[in-house]
């Protein structure tokens, strides 16, 4: 079993921006991901296994559906709090935060703000407590970027719908009890439906194989003349700003745990640099690599700032989707470069799970991928400031 030795690092005094309730909230994060996560993730992502222990943790710590008021059985935290409880969550694993995010933003938001009331006091308290898991199907194996082009269909029959197509790439597909669901209508306008497991010609093979996010199941949503309850569909959405809309609050809890993930690999980079002894001293007092911690360091503390900033917007539903683009992309990157800088600080050990870098390094492949890639988001940002759509 690893033993976790993380400490945190704010190195513009940070903490001073933040509630006694956000650090509350955070330390027990933080003491959760020690104590149940640590010593064990690196065991299952070796093992490619999710750990689904970890699901009751994830409730009482407050990480489905954080913002989601308590009449509907969610914690009814702030957005920095959401941000925080991410932040934590990635630092143990991504894997970890994606359960958490996808369970959050991608099935409890839409059913939360496109739902009927029925189906927000159906689902929502269970998906707090994890006694039910969700996943949300958009990217199609022809359509990933580009969702506008899905073809799955929700056929109007009458008395109920009829749902064909497949999704694939489906963080929690292969456990999930329910999926939001996004296809095309009658009138080709996209809309969202939540399925059932245990609904006849649905299935949700996993996806064997990743080099990353090993601790987190993936798999396809198969749909086969999957007939599906008129109330099933989310009745106060139509079109791509449905499921864009739930991406604008993942991309932005993605943005605060890539924090996390970066921070935990400095940290390692960092002690390790004081312990190592090359050459007669530690290997922390050359100046190469003080040149990678202090680059390190820098750009976390730059991450942290962007991040609390647009966590303040969010919270007055000011945060624009490109300023949520632009968050994402860079803290994900820097993360992702923080992770490749460590692993050389590391030197061999770094390849090794003994340190958690290459795990980290490896998650953050699909970090950077999934929710919109680097590229797109490079051009949503290049959008907003030219007004010219590089996309068509
Ligand atoms: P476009 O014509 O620009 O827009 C269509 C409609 O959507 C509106 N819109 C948004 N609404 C809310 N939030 C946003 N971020 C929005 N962006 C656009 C837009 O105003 C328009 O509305 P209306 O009323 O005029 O119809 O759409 P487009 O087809 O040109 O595509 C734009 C593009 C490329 C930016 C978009 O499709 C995109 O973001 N592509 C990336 C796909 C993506 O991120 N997929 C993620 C799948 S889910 C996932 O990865 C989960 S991983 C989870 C985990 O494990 O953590
Ligand atoms: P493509 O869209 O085929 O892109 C391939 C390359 O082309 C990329 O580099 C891209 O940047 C580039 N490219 C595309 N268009 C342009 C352009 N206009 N200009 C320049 N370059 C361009 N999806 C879900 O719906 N739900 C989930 O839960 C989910 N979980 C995931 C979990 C994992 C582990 C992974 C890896 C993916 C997950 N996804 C999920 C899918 C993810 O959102 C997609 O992989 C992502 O949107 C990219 O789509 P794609 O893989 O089809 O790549």
């Amino acid at each position: 079993m690893a033993t976790d030795n993380f400490q945190s690092h704010d190195y513009f005094l940070m903490d001073e921006l933040l509630s006694d309730e956000q650090k509350l909230i955070r330390e027990a994060a933080r003491a959760w991901v020690k104590k149940e996560v640590s010593p064990i993730v690196e065991d299952y992502a070796q093992r490619a296994e999710f750990p689904k222990q970890w699901i009751k943790g994830i409730a009482e710590i407050g990480g489905f559906g954080p913002y989601i008021p308590a009449e509907y059985g969610g914690p009814g935290l702030d957005q920095i709090s959401y941000g925080i409880i991410m932040q934590e969550l990635e630092r143990g694993d991504s894997g970890l935060r994606s359960t958490a995010s996808v369970q959050s933003s991608l099935v409890m938001y839409p059913i939360y703000a496109y739902g009927s009331e029925e189906q927000r006091k159906k689902y929502l308290p269970k998906l707090a407590t994890g006694s039910m898991m969700g996943c949300f199907g958009l990217t199609e194996p022809d359509f990933g970027s580009n969702p506008s082009g899905m073809i799955t269909t929700i056929k109007d029959k009458g008395d109920h719908f009829l749902v064909n197509g497949a999704k694939m790439w489906i963080s929690n597909a292969p456990f999930a009890d329910i999926a939001v669901v996004w296809g095309k209508d009658d009138a080709g306008d996209i809309r969202g439906i939540i399925l059932e497991r245990g609904m006849e010609g649905f299935t949700t093979p996993e996806t064997h194989g990743k080099w990353s996010l090993r601790a987190s199941a993936t798999g396809e949503l198969v749909f086969d003349n999957v007939r599906v309850p008129k109330e099933n569909l989310l009745p106060n959405v139509k079109g791509l700003k449905g499921p864009l809309g739930c991406l604008n609050s993942a991309r932005y809890g993605i943005a605060w745990g890539a924090i996390g993930a970066a921070l935990d690999c400095y940290d390692s980079a960092l002690r390790y640099s004081k312990e190592r002894i090359q050459f007669g001293k530690p290997i922390g007092a050359f100046q190469l690599t003080q040149k990678k911690l202090a680059e390190m360091i820098t750009e976390i503390t730059k991450a942290q700032l962007l991040t609390w900033r647009l966590g303040v917007l969010k919270n007055e539903n000011r945060a624009t989707p490109s300023q949520i683009s632009m968050a994402k992309r860079n803290n994900v990157n820097m993360a992702l470069q923080i992770a490749r800088e460590a692993r050389q600080i590391h030197g061999g050990m770094g390849i090794t799970g003994e340190y958690p870098i290459m795990r980290h390094m490896m998650n953050l492949e699909s970090v950077i991928t999934y929710e919109g890639t680097h590229d797109i988001h490079l051009l949503i940002t290049g959008m907003d400031v030219t007004g010219f759509n590089a996309f068509s």
